[in-house]
């Protein structure tokens, strides 16, 4: 057994991300990374750079994040928030509960991307109707942790859709601070998440503060 963990620990890292400046789609994966313990390193691109289009065209998609674990290169952020939940134990203990999982991490990306459209397609023109229709997306999210009760979406400690989730949460709370107030079970979450001392320290950090959340300065 502790054989077959070391040989499991040998295999991760070093980790390295190749990102935009800002959280974006890589908040959850540093989050996460920093909750476990785990060091890792920051190549900062920067967009005129990239417009050159030299690392574009190394891209899978022609997208960053790219995140690399020792020769493993990958791209999509949830890939990648997966890639760490299988190395850190946090994608539940059995395949029931990967496969909740798997859901609950889908449905905050659902949110997510309905957030990215509202902050880089119609941020002047559609905050205000987004914050109005938001309770009927977090009421979802609310039902599923008040029935858990263990304080997280699945099973009894954080997998990487929690780290999704909560990350999604802090930027909401961003655009609109009272919009967990009639949801005590996620805003309960947000504040047991932020108190969990490496999560605490991680955003505490000027590496995490110096990063704006979104890439045209909205938020
Ligand atoms: N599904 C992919 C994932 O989850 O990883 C989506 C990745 C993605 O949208 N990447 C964007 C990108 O590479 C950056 S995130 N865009 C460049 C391109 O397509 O050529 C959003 C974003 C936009 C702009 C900045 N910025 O200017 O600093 C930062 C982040």
């Amino acid at each position: 057994m502790v054989k077959s963990l070391r040989h499991l620990h040998h295999k991760m890292g070093p980790y390295t991300i190749t990102y935009f400046g800002v959280r974006g789609r890589c908040g959850a994966v540093r989050i996460m990374m920093a909750d476990q313990g785990q060091e890792w390193k920051e190549i900062l691109v920067d967009f005129a750079d990239w417009m050159k289009g030299d690392l574009k065209a190394t891209c899978v998609f022609g997208q960053l994040p790219k995140f690399e674990d020792g020769g493993l290169v990958l791209h999509q952020s949830n890939a990648i928030l997966r890639h760490l939940g299988r190395n850190h134990d946090a994608y539940g203990k059995d395949g029931k509960e990967a496969a909740l999982i798997d859901m609950m991490s889908d449905g905050v990306e659902d949110l997510r991307l309905k957030y990215g459209k509202m902050i880089y397609q119609e941020y002047d023109t559609g905050k205000d109707s987004y914050i109005k229709g938001l309770p009927n997306h977090l009421d979802k999210f609310e039902a599923v942790m008040a029935k858990n009760k263990t304080g997280f979406l699945v099973g009894d400690k954080p997998s990487f859709a929690d780290y999704s989730l909560f990350e999604v949460l802090l930027n909401h709370l961003v655009l609109c601070s009272s919009c967990l107030d009639t949801f005590p079970s996620l805003k309960s979450f947000v504040e047991k998440m932020s108190a969990r001392p490496k999560i605490n320290a991680f955003l505490d950090s000027d590496a995490y503060k110096k990063l704006p959340i979104n890439g045209n300065g909205k938020q």
